[in-house]
């Protein structure tokens, strides 16, 4: 897998990528990463790189011109480096919001290589997305500054689902989301923290009661924070009575 960025901060998306999972993966050779500035393919000698939108309005648009040179830099090297076919992806507030399906669907093309548009001020010049981008990404209903992040949090979502990206304990096939429901509580040691303990089932030994308290705790985590998730879901006759006891215990709780 290869992943070109397109952004006006390349030292921020090399540096951050440089970091924990898709770090150790970069130096696997597990996949490539290369940005490119717009900057650098800008065509007058003050390196412009953005405008007052037309219409008027407040801040800045982003040239159509140094972005698709940029981008037509980025599927050249691509196809130097041996991939056949890529993908041109800009994170956009406007965009679709981002899935685990979708992460998933990116991740899985053998030979993939994707080219991330990372735009800056109010957004960029509509005719370069009508002519270049095949997929416009958001990663929430908030506002940020830019799109560098959203594509490093694309970036890493995509590498860590990649063969041999993670080893066994740090596997992805558990993780929250990927089974539809929020992970349980997580506790190490020690025992007794400033007077709170550890669950005594986590102590037992008793795998099977583990499971299910674990279990049970996601399906009442699930229910209480992200309901929605739960209703697109069918549930198990082990998964209804330990969701029942969740609420049984809470109530006992509060009492
Ligand atoms: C009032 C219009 N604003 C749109 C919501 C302008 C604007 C704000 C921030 C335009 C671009 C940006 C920069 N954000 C991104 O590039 C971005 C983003 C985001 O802000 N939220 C969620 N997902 C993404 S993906 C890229």
């Amino acid at each position: 897998m290869r992943i070109d960025v397109v952004t006006l901060f390349p030292e921020l998306v090399d540096h951050a990528a440089r970091f924990g999972v898709t770090g150790r993966a970069l130096e696997r050779g597990l996949w490539q990463l290369a940005t490119w500035n717009p900057r650098d393919f800008a065509t007058d000698s003050y390196r412009t790189v953005d405008d007052r939108p037309y219409g008027g309005g407040p801040g800045m648009v982003m040239l159509a011109e140094p972005l698709s040179r940029a981008v037509a830099a980025a599927r050249a090297a691509q196809r130097d480096a041996g991939y056949a076919t890529t993908r041109t992806i800009h994170l956009s507030p406007s965009g679709a919001p981002l899935t685990h399906r979708r992460v998933a669907e990116l991740a899985a093309a053998p030979a993939a290589a994707y080219v991330l548009v990372a735009g800056r001020y109010e957004g960029i010049d509509e005719r370069f997305v009508a002519r270049e981008v095949d997929e416009e990404i958001a990663i929430g209903d908030f506002v940020v500054s830019g799109g560098e992040l959203p594509a490093l949090m694309l970036i890493d979502a995509i590498v860590r689902q990649r063969p041999g990206v993670l080893n066994d304990t740090e596997s992805a096939v558990q993780d929250s989301f990927v089974a539809g429901l929020l992970d349980c509580p997580h506790y190490t040691r020690p025992e007794r923290y400033e007077g709170d303990a550890v669950p005594e089932v986590l102590l037992s030994g008793h795998h099977d009661d583990i499971r299910r308290w674990r279990l049970m705790q996601s399906l009442g985590r699930t229910r209480e924070r992200r309901p929605a998730l739960l209703e697109g879901r069918a549930l198990t006759k082990e998964e209804s009575a330990l969701l029942a006891a969740y609420g049984r215990e809470a109530q006992e709780q509060q009492q």
